[in-house]
Formats: C-alpha cells, structure tokens, sequence
C-alpha cells in the first residue's frame, strides 16, 4: 500500500530531494548542506519528523502536520533564509538590537528595549515564501521545491511602523518605497548587493507594518528573525525582513539585487528586471491537508486552510471529484482578520475508488482561485487550485 497517494508531479510532491546547490543570491551551499535527514543545529529545537529538508536553509513543513490549530506553533513554521541565520554571538545582548530609522523628519536608532516601552499590538498574519506551491509547475524552475509548507499562520506582537513614525515627526518630504535591510553580516569579497536582504514595499504598506519582537508570544527566535522583524501583513515572506537593522523612506526601491531583479514576476525563460511586478500581495488561496493517506469508505473528514491574502475570506468550497461540483466548508475558529488564515472542515462520503479532493477559496470581494495558474519563470505565488488537489483511495 503507498503511504501517500500521488498520482503525478503536478498533485503532489513527496519530500524533493533535490538539493539546490546555488541559492538565488549567488552564494553556493556545500554539499553537507544541502538535502538529508535531521535538522541543522540552528533549528535544533524544531520538530524534526514535521519537515522536509530541502536544503540547511530550507525546511518545509509538511502538509499534514497543519492539524487545525488557527496558528501555526513556532517549531512547526518554516524555515527559509538567503543568508545564512544570524547566531547569538552575532546579536549579542538582544535587548540592545538596535534599528535605524531614517528618511523621517527626526530620524534616530531604537533599541529592542526602547521598543518595548511603546504600547504592544498584535496582527495574526500568514508568512508566505513566494515560491510556495513552485513545485506544481510543469517548467522546470530553480529554487526550491516547495508545495504547501513554506507557509505558516502567526500572531506577531510588536510596535506599528507608522506609531514611531509618528513620534519621529512623520516621513520627511514625498517617499514612495518603505525599506528594511537585515542584519546579516555580509561576507568578505562580495559585493554587498548581490547577498545583502534588503525590500522596499511601497509606502502605503507601512500603514499595516510593525517592527515586531515576539512570534506566537514567545520572543522571536534567530532562525524566525529575532531579536527584531520587519511584519508586512499580506505580503509574501521575502517582504518580512528577519533581523531588521534599518527601515528607510525612500524615492526609489533599494539597489539590492533581491529587489531588483529577484523576486520579479516574467514569462518564462526570461530575466529578472525591476519593471516586473515585485512579491508584494499575496493571493487568495487554499488546500487540502487530511486526509492525505488512503482512507476507509464511508463519512469522511476533509480538513485545510484558506487565506485571502489581504482580506477576509467569504468561503471556502470543497470538491472530491476533481471540481465538478463543489460543497461549502465549514470555517473552524473564529474569523482573526484579513491577513490571517482559516483552518476549515467539511465531511462527506466516499465511496471506494479514488476521488480527487480539491479546495477553492474566495474573498470578500469575490476574489476566487483559478483552476489553473499561469507559469512564470521562478514559479512564485501559484494558486491554482486543480494543482493543489489531492487524490485519495477509499477502500
Ligand atoms: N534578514 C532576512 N530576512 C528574510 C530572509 C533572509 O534570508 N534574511 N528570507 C526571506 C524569505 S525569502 C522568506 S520566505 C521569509 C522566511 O521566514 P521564516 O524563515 O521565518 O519562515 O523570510 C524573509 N526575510
Ligand atoms: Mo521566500
């Protein structure tokens, strides 16, 4: 008996081994490094049996190990660093990390602790990579090969970005871009903007944005970005700038070749520029996580999450015979805003054979998954929904 069902490639990609040995910035991994069993030390404390390891930078969370719980706890969230993760001797005393704000009228550095003597928020959010679902693509596509857990639901604790900039006497003169740069050290050699993680997003994202010092209530641990992180709401994962050091007003987008050329939207075969649509907003999206094995006959229960990107959902459909017809599922859990996900059920019967069970959702604003999604060159932000299906035997 197989212990996943797996009809192709497109449906479902079982644990890649394929390792990718040169990251998109360039910087080569070693051959240790890259796929294999266990986890590197940094994440020691995670659970090892609920990821994938793509690469030591990589991990993602299997489709399974969701449940239905509406966060995702910390040592279950993915991992995916461009750089390799800062470590303590690094941060030193995090209470000092300090962040630069510049491009205001009364600029200055805030230290982790100054931050904390503001008035705490919270946001629930969804941390999405951009290539999540890149492994559902026919074209072959570099990078690595995630299908649905480089995703994760969390509630980040910290302070809003326009608070301080308040404080700070507001943005100085017309700036269009919001930048965050990380803290990581660059390596010798190399020139600082091919490797360093800097985003700008456009200004308007700094009305949801926080400087955020805790993940789920605990402090933010390195490997998530501590001792501070950049938390841009709704947009995808690489805008969420881990260790932030700097966050800056600008008229144009940072020289960083991350946001110049990566994470740049193109047909296929074609480069990356910077007059490309950038990863900003993500999209609306679903799937299925259980039953993922073959399952008994009878009353079955289907489970899976559903975000609408930067609004609240409407609904959530479900089919078990590859999207003719479809059956409303129901949410479990409360509504937690427009940014975060929802975990929902529906139970049906099934008899034997084997039934391709799907997931559909739509937003408030009717915004509903395609069956099908447009391949682009790196394969970022698929949301097609025919890919996502699962198929399950009924015995
Ligand atoms: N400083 C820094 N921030 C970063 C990255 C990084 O390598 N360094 N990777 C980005 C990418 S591409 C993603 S998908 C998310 C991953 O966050 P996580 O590892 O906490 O899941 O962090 C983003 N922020
Ligand atoms: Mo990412």
């Amino acid at each position: 008996m197989r212990d996943f069902v797996n009809v192709n490639r497109r449906r479902f990609l079982i644990g890649s081994a394929g390792a990718t040995l040169v990251t998109t910035t360039g910087i080569a991994v070693s051959a240790q490094d890259a796929g294999g069993a266990g986890l590197p030390d940094y994440v020691s404390w995670k659970e090892a049996g609920a990821f994938i390891r793509h690469s030591r930078q990589t991990l993602e969370t299997k489709r399974g190990e969701i449940g239905l719980s509406a966060f995702t706890p910390n040592d279950l969230v993915y991992v995916r660093n461009n750089l390799p993760s800062m470590t303590e001797e690094e941060v030193g005393d995090p209470e000092a990390w300090e962040v630069a704000i510049e491009g205001v009228a009364d600029g200055g550095t805030i230290t982790l602790a100054e931050l904390r003597k503001h008035a705490p928020d919270t946001v629930a959010c969804v941390l999405q990579c951009s290539g999540n679902g890149r492994a559902f693509f026919d074209h072959e596509t570099s990078g690595s090969q995630w299908s649905v857990g480089a995703a994760a639901n969390v509630q980040w604790t910290g302070v809003p970005v326009a608070r301080l900039v308040d404080e700070m006497g507001g943005v100085a003169g017309n700036k269009y871009f919001m930048t965050a740069t990380g803290g990581e050290n660059i390596p010798d050699g190399i020139d600082p903007k091919t490797v360093m993680i800097e985003r700008s997003v456009p200004i308007e994202a700094m009305e949801s944005a926080m400087l955020a010092f805790e993940m789920n209530g605990e402090p933010i641990p390195l490997a998530h970005g501590g001792p501070v992180r950049m938390v841009i709401p709704g947009y995808y994962g690489v805008n969420n700038v881990k260790h932030v050091k700097r966050v800056s007003f600008d008229v144009v987008e940072s020289e960083a070749g991350i946001q110049q050329t990566s994470y740049r939207v193109r047909a296929v075969g074609e480069g990356g520029a910077p007059d490309q649509p950038s990863m900003y907003e993500m999209a609306v999206k679903s799937w299925v996580t259980h039953p993922l094995k073959d399952s008994e006959s009878g009353r079955i229960q289907i489970w899976g999450v559903a975000m609408g990107g930067t609004e609240h959902l409407d609904k959530v459909e479900v089919s078990s015979d590859g999207g003719e017809t479809w059956q409303e599922a129901r949410f479990v859990g409360p509504d937690l805003g427009p940014y975060a996900w929802r975990p929902f059920v529906l139970s049906v019967d099934l008899g034997p054979g084997t039934h391709t069970v799907a997931s559909r959702a739509t937003t408030v604003s009717g915004e509903t998954q395609p069956r099908d999604f447009q391949p682009n060159h790196r394969g970022y932000g698929h949301n097609g929904w025919d890919a996502h299906a699962v198929d399950v035997t009924v015995s």
